[in-house]
């Protein structure tokens, strides 16, 4: 395999051009102006790239102002607190409210229609934080002013591995990957990188197989390298156990918090009894496990999936949404299915094609497989430094949204125990991201050069394109050697390699068995967790195997070893974490222990050994 490699020298990364990339690049390079150069770096095309590449039907953060009828700042952080269980970093959270404001004014700048009422000019509400948008365009319009202010975007180049500087440790020296059009090999150096690459879908098995395969809520290509390159760097994880389980349409995963929020619909189960509102009097019974949470107003997140949950495992679901006693007329109807044509074209094309009218009959909602992720109603992601002017110095070790290895930035999906940015919020928090990392190049890391040595470089270039070479120099062996497109082969016996589907079914297998899938109706134990370790690491060693018949397999077997790293940091955490806070019960700590363990878990992986290492740290609450 000759492929050429190429070197590019920049001053701030960007890794991922989707909300938090965009509002990375933006901000960036306003406060570089023309004293530092902001490279882009997108394994996609930035107009359709990430989570909103489908669009989206609201910006679920919106505006904090002083207007009597916005909400303030404060409101915010008591909100995600209580939704998160208790567990956020406040002032990460604060300070994206805070921020929030310029980032809805840009986007009307720039032409997202978002809704406003017509008598008074305001924005319109969905609830109490979500302006509704028309949001099939949503990406494509954020894309542009990023575009124009990148002084380079590389697109189709999927980064595969962090660098680490030789002759400083624990600082990022730049990042490898390839493209995956052309196959040229590059090698990124940089004073600072930003890894905004989003969050981790299909790490555990999907409720989608055969026909639907790989059908999910959050999209198919979110690979988790948002986390798993910093983690690969050395970077500290938080609460990667406290994974995210949404409630949603069956089989088209349509979103439900426009219908009940917007629309005002309710769910009940089989029997015809409410669950969504949730009555008063279900609250002592959920308080058992999940504490003085269970009377919290929103009802969190969290909870009321459990309750979803429970009514399936108890024979009483699966939970109805009652669509027709909200849809009166077409107006109504048509907001609906807008609702998700703009954001999950899939959700409308189930109903026609099952014949389902929402008009007429309520629908199924079902919960769906665990996502890892850091910008919805969950905590998993990377441990960042927090703003200086409010952060306690037990969260400030550098500037702004920087993670714990020097010189390396998060924002968005990447960041955790910050959860409810979405997408508006994901653009301003990388919007912050941006702008640390843009004084940082210009102060701190103003004299220093990346050391990556050309042994390094060789080195990794051998590493990405192994299963290229692997799988040429074994494919003799088998009649069907590749994996053909319409997947009919899958348990085609290889000798010699494992393909990236194969390896992926693999991981989704372990993950949902071990780790609290679906298939185990999201409940785990001591045992399970701790034989599911065993498991993954003997995935880890068979890696060894990975074989790909063409770039656009390697840049799928690359992914698949991402969600594996991000899988293997989920379990190591919830190893440790002993008590059942999150989306799952280990049933061995079936209850939220507010005593002991009202802490953030943190989980580290040695870049040098590979060896992880588990620690937790106090919640400091800023916001009474
Ligand atoms: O209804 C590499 N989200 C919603 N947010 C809202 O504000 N409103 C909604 O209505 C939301 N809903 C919703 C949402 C998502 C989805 C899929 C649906 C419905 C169906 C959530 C937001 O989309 C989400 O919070 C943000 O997009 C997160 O932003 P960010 O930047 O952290 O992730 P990204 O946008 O996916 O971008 C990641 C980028 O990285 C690229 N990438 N590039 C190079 N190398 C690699 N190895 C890479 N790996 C990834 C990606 O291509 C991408 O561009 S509702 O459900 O609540
Ligand atoms: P969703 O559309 O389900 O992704 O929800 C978007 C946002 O609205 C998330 O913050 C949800 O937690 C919130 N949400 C959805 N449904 C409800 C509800 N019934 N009550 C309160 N908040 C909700």
């Amino acid at each position: 395999m000759n492929f050429p490699t190429k070197i590019v020298d920049t001053d701030i990364l960007v890794v991922g051009g989707g909300m938090a990339g965009c509002g990375a690049v933006f901000e960036a390079k306003y406060w570089c102006r023309n004293k530092c150069k902001v490279t882009l770096v997108e394994k996609a095309n930035l107009e359709k790239s990430g989570a909103v590449g489908m669009g989206l039907s609201a910006v679920n953060t919106g505006t904090f102002t002083a207007d009597p009828d916005d909400p303030k700042p404060e409101d915010f952080v008591e909100y995600v607190r209580n939704d998160l269980l208790g567990i956020a970093r406040e002032d990460l959270v604060y300070d994206v409210a805070r921020h929030m404001t310029s980032t809805i004014k840009l986007f009307d700048e720039w032409g997202l229609p978002l809704w406003r009422d017509p008598k008074t000019g305001k924005y319109i509400r969905t609830g109490r934080w979500q302006i509704p948008v028309h949001g099939e365009s949503y990406k494509a319009i954020i894309a542009e002013p990023c575009r124009k202010s990148a002084d380079e975007v590389y697109e189709r180049v999927v980064v595969t591995h962090p660098l680490l500087d030789e002759s400083r440790p624990n600082r990022i020296a730049g990042v490898v990957g390839f493209n995956v059009r052309d196959g040229t090999f590059y090698v990124f150096k940089a004073k600072a990188v930003i890894v905004a690459a989003g969050g981790t879908s299909l790490l555990y098995r999907p409720r989608s197989v055969g026909e639907g395969l790989g059908r999910a809520w959050y999209p198919t290509w979110a690979s988790g390298s948002g986390l798993a390159i910093p983690i690969l760097a050395g970077a500290e994880t938080v609460n990667m156990e406290f994974r995210l389980i949404v409630i949603r349409f069956k089989d088209g995963y349509g979103p439900v918090g426009y219908p009940y929020l917007l629309l005002k619909m309710r769910s009940t189960d089989v029997r015809g009894r409410q669950w969504e509102p949730l009555p008063e009097e279900a609250k002592a019974e959920l308080a058992k496990i999940f504490y003085d949470y269970a009377y919290a107003k929103p009802t969190p997140t969290p909870i009321r999936t459990w309750v979803t949950i429970q009514n399936l495992k108890e024979g009483r679901g699966p939970d109805l949404m009652q669509t027709q006693e909200k849809l009166p007329d077409m107006e109504s109807f048509r907001l609906l299915f807008e609702d998700y044509l703009d954001m999950t074209p899939s959700q409308a094309l189930c109903w026609a094609s099952q014949n389902i009218h929402p008009q007429k009959t309520p629908s199924e909602l079902m919960p769906t497989e665990p996502y890892v992720q850091g910008s919805h109603a969950s905590s998993s992601g990377m441990w960042a430094s927090g703003p200086p002017d409010i952060a306690p110095p037990e969260y400030r070790w550098g500037p702004n949204r920087m993670l714990t290895v020097e010189g390396l930035f998060g924002a968005g999906d990447v960041v955790g125990a910050s959860g409810h940015k979405f997408s508006s919020g994901s653009f301003t928090e990388g919007r912050i991201a941006g702008k640390a990392a843009a004084r940082y190049v210009l102060t701190t890391a103003k004299d220093y050069t990346p050391t990556i040595s050309n042994d390094t470089i060789e080195r990794y270039k051998e590493i990405v394109y192994r299963p290229l070479e692997w799988y040429h120099k074994n494919k003799p062996l088998t009649t069907t050697p590749e994996m053909p497109p319409q997947l009919t082969n899958w348990f085609e016996v290889h000798p010699n390699y494992l393909n990236w589907y194969q390896l992926l079914v693999r991981l989704q297998k372990i993950m949902d068995e071990y780790a609290a899938g679906w298939g185990m109706f999201y409940t785990t134990n001591t045992y399970l967790l701790n034989r599911g370790w065993e498991l993954l690491h003997m995935l880890e060693e068979d890696f060894r195997y990975a074989a790909a018949a063409s770039l656009h397999e390697l840049l799928r077997v690359w992914e698949f070893y991402h969600r594996l790293i991000v899988g293997q940091a989920v379990v190591y955490s919830m190893m440790n974490r002993r008590e059942s806070r999150g989306y799952y019960l280990n049933a061995d700590y079936p209850y939220i222990d507010e005593e002991n363990w009202h802490v953030f878990t943190h989980v580290r992986r040695d870049p040098r050994t590979g060896q992880w290492s588990f620690r937790t740290s106090p919640v400091i609450h800023i916001i009474p």
